[in-house]
């Protein structure tokens, strides 16, 4: 078993998001995926640890629109203290595609941002490209048969952000880059998420594909973000139609109704036989996340990597939230421990 980081994903650290009109503190802390990688360190278990290699920007395009890419990458020319942080969202069926609308000033009008909790400076390419090389580094791992069962400490997250649109603290899509890749080189890949939000993003990238499985179980998108995507109807479409599973679940719930749902999860995620498995693994559903609303215990996160095991294929785990930072390092421990015992 491998743990990648980068010392690069902290450069990325807004200060600000805008939350039902006010400006609160940004949740998504630089320190997120370093406070796991330091209780590793802490319990002994350096020699697990592995840097991420950087790869080309082609692994990103080829399941990110290329133009978003590029213009994130952009926004490094941007002034030390200038930031992209829209709050005009041009509607797509009056701008479908970018390139002809080459007018919008990108930097001003949100084209590509779905959301306000997201804030893009000169920094932020270097950190989410980082994020996304973690997560590539842990695919690749696999591929090449070093190791069956990887986590990737990726921060900024990735499953809010689609093929032409970022938002929910994500600029590009970690699982969704590094899937690709596994499914080119290993077969059909389920995706399993179990952070507290539906990972809309994902679910875009993939919603006409039939080699790639996505299956979610979040908080009822009629209650909780991101409101429009996540409910059980959406099941993909096209060539991709049935290899898209929302599991639509409501606030409060514990280990005992979590259990249930994540053994039906994986119940379908058997039944589609992928040859790997890519966990979005959000700590945003722990009792006492600021803002995921169910009470999973810290023990459970070794149940979920133990449950997802029983999927039987290589294991390729990559951060997404979890906000209560008090707490991150054990509940990432507890989760570390259940794969450890799946090698
Ligand atoms: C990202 B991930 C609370 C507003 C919450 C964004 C939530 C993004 C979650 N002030 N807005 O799925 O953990
Ligand atoms: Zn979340």
């Amino acid at each position: 078993m491998k743990i990648i980081y980068s010392e690069k994903e902290k450069l990325h650290r807004p200060e600000h998001e805008w939350s039902y009109g006010k400006l609160l503190p940004y949740a998504e802390k630089n320190t997120r995926a370093e406070i796991i990688k330091k209780g590793i360190i802490k319990d002994g278990m350096k020699n697990i640890l592995m840097e991420a290699n950087e790869y080309p920007l082609d692994y990103l395009k080829a399941v990110i629109n290329p133009e978003m890419v590029d213009f994130v990458k952009s926004c490094e020319e941007l002034e030390p203290k200038e930031s992209v942080f829209p709050h005009v969202f041009p509607y797509r069926d009056f701008t479908p595609e970018f390139t002809e609308h080459p007018r919008i000033n990108l930097k001003k009008a949100g084209y590509y941002c779905f959301d306000v909790g997201i804030e893009i400076d000169k920094d932020t390419f270097e950190a989410a490209k980082a994020s996304t090389d973690v997560a590539l580094t842990g695919a690749g791992l696999i591929i090449n048969k070093q190791e069956k069962i990887v986590f990737s400490l990726c921060r900024p997250p990735g499953h809010h952000a689609g093929y032409s649109f970022f938002g929910g603290y994500c600029i590009f899509n970690n699982a969704a880059v590094a899937a690709h890749q596994l499914s080119m080189h290993y077969g059909p890949v389920a995706i399993l998420d179990v952070d507290f939000h539906h990972g809309n993003g994902t679910q875009d990238i993939f919603y006409e594909q039939p080699n790639v499985l996505y299956v979610s179980l979040h908080g009822d998108p009629s209650q909780f973000y991101p409101f429009f995507s996540g409910f059980d109807d959406e099941k993909g479409e096209k060539l991709g139609r049935g290899t898209n599973i929302n599991i639509p679940l409501p606030s409060g719930i514990g280990d005992y109704e979590y259990r249930e749902n994540l053994k039906y999860a994986v119940k379908q995620i058997k039944k589609f036989h992928p040859q790997a498995l890519v966990i979005s693994i959000g700590f945003d559903t722990f009792e006492k996340d600021p803002i995921g609303e169910f009470k999973l215990t810290t023990a459970f996160y070794k149940e979920i990597a133990l449950i997802a095991g029983e999927v039987g294929v290589p294991i390729l785990a990559v951060l997404e939230g979890g906000y209560d930072i008090a707490d991150l390092q054990k509940n990432g421990k507890s989760f570390i421990m259940g794969l450890k015992e799946l090698e």
